[in-house]
């Protein structure tokens, strides 16, 4: 049993975060299947980019205990569908990703966006500048 599945569009930090979560070096490199980190599982934006792939995410969040709905604050459109959380009977969180590249205004939305979607709290952090990521892997590491 993992910590954490992340889930969310492509680009939006997810192997950033897993990277992070294991001290890893943070390097790009394309996720192109679900891959497992020590404490984390990490998918691909497609995933959640096409409905026809939520029964795939559904599987694998049954090995982990919390889901992260990872949503890019730069990101134009929210690709989530409203109540998705709901799809999960597990505590279902919000990572809001590059805030010090953000507005305000973004970070407002997305934080409405991730309410929509049913998520129970939201963090939000800048993974690159180090911004937030340690409120969150604390708040993990409790779980
Ligand atoms: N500035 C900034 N860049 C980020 C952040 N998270 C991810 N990135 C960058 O966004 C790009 C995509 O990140 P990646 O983790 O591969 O996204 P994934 O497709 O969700 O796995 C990479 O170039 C990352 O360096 C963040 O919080 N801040
Ligand atoms: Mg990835």
């Amino acid at each position: 049993m993992k910590n954490i599945i992340f889930m969310g569009k492509t680009g939006c930090g997810k192997t950033t975060l897993c990277q992070k979560l294991d001290q890893l070096e943070l390097k790009y490199k394309k996720t192109q299947s679900i891959e497992l980190y020590t404490d984390a599982i990490d998918t691909p934006g497609e995933y959640i980019e096409n409905r026809g792939f939520y029964n795939a995410l559904i599987v694998a969040a049954s090995d982990a205990k919390i889901i992260g709905i990872v949503y890019d604050a730069t990101q134009e459109r929210n690709y989530i569908a409203p109540g998705f959380a709901s799809r999960f009977s597990k505590n279902v969180i919000g990572i809001i990703t590059k805030i010090n590249l953000a507005t305000e205004i973004q970070i407002n939305y997305a934080s409405e966006m991730l309410s929509m979607i049913g998520v129970n709290k939201i963090f939000k952090v800048d993974t690159v500048d180090d911004v937030g990521v340690e409120e969150l892997f604390t708040y993990l590491e409790k779980q």
